[in-house]
């Protein structure tokens, strides 16, 4: 029961149960894990694939020959076990270049640099058969507003992502660029804070088709925001490209939790929301094991992930089946003709029936039944229904 397998399409990313459990104030808890390894322990597990920074698998400054050995040796990990690597990233954080932004630093030498590693990652990624790519600016943010760098940076980022898509189009890739908006972390703000902002970007875009969004559940409820809402209307605009699955308290440091393991309900009715979309891509897990945990421990974790997604997606469905839910809901959308035949597109003559539209009194008075639905809801959850 419960079993993850791979058409769930279940990823973690090699930085996600390969996390040593530093934190700014502590040392790392654990031991670096080869990406080979995680690879075969991974796909023991039942997850779909593995996803990477370039830096995940190739540490900066590797020399050429162990480069290729290191790509040898994981590309014989995929091979044996069939897990895909279904997305890349690179790493626009670590290096102390870019400690005031990276496709955003003031200084043309850093972003440069950032745009070819960047090109050098989409390459890899390519190699690895990878067709997301995902763009998560962490240090493109501020904590100070004197340089007046903040109506400056859009033009920077635009270019950039236009640039790699340009590339990726001239290379014949496939790729599906992602952009992943977060509130704060490590930047005190982060230029691009929320899905809604993201969203906004995109249409400013050489190539709007080509981006889409990268949402993270710990991202939007750091920012105190309701993330189903977020990804419904990136679904709704035929933007959700990749999802990044954790959880998180609110107003609290980034802490991207085992899946489900704080905000139940919200996770349940993120699953509700997924599963019934058709949204066929990957369910990335982009959590770690907690500090206190040993490796026992981040295997605990990622086989939590599944399984919770698993549960949950077992309980949507019977809330959805359910009669009593079905009812409730039959007689909250209204299908009345009348009113009906008012909204949709513009007319002239609709506008003037509007202008003579009285209010059925009703509409004042009428309940709409939605703490018995709610409880309905918080019953499946509780499993004492269904
Ligand atoms: C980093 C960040 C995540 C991003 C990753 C992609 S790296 O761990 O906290 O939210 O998805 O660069
Ligand atoms: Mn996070
Ligand atoms: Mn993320």
């Amino acid at each position: 029961m419960y079993q993850p397998r791979p058409e769930h399409k279940f990823t973690f990313g090699l930085w996600t149960v390969g996390n040593i459990g530093r934190d700014p104030f502590g040392e790392a808890v654990r031991e670096r894990l080869e990406p080979d390894y995680v690879v075969y322990r991974l796909a023991e597990l039942g997850a779909y694939g593995v996803n990477l920074h370039d830096e995940d698998l190739i540490p900066r400054g590797t020399p050429p020959a162990e480069r290729e050995a290191i790509l040898r040796r994981f590309k014989k990990a995929l091979q044996d076990t069939g897990l895909k690597v279904p997305m890349v990233t690179a790493n626009l954080f670590s290096d102390p270049a870019f400690k005031d932004g990276a496709l955003t630093s003031p200084d043309p030498w850093v972003r440069a640099y950032a745009l070819k590693k960047s090109l050098e990652t989409l390459d890899l990624g390519a190699e690895l058969g990878a067709q997301i790519y995902v763009v998560w600016p962490g240090r493109e943010g501020a904590e100070v507003d004197a340089t007046g760098k903040a109506p400056r940076v859009w033009a920077w980022f635009r270019e950039a992502l236009d640039f790699m898509a340009e590339y990726a189009e001239e290379q014949g890739y496939n790729y599906r660029f992602a952009l992943e908006p977060k509130p704060n972390e490590p930047r005190g703000d982060i230029y691009l804070p929320t899905v809604g902002s993201m969203l906004a970007l995109i249409g400013t875009l050489k190539h709007p088709h080509r981006f889409g969004l990268n949402p993270e559940f710990a991202h939007e409820t750091m920012a105190g925001l309701n993330f189903v809402h977020a990804v419904a209307q990136a679904l709704e605009m035929g933007k959700l490209f990749h999802i990044d699955l954790n959880d998180q308290r609110m107003s609290r440091f980034d802490q991207d939790l085992r899946f489900g393991s704080e905000n139940l309900k919200a996770a349940f009715f993120l699953v509700d929301l997924l599963e019934a979309s058709g949204y066929d891509g990957p369910r990335h897990f982009d959590a770690h094991a907690l500090r206190t945990e040993d490796e026992a421990g981040v295997w605990a974790f990622a086989r939590g992930c599944m399984r919770t997604y698993l549960i949950l997606k077992e309980k949507a469905q019977a809330f959805r089946a359910d009669p009593e839910v079905k009812a409730l809901l039959e007689a909250y959308y209204q299908a009345d003709p009348e009113p009906l035949a008012l909204l949709g597109a513009y007319s002239r003559e609709k506008a003037q029936r509007l202008k003579q539209l009285e209010l059925p009194e009703a509409c004042r008075s009428r309940g709409y039944a939605l703490e018995q639905l709610d409880q309905l809801a918080v019953e499946h959850l509780l499993g004492v229904r269904g």
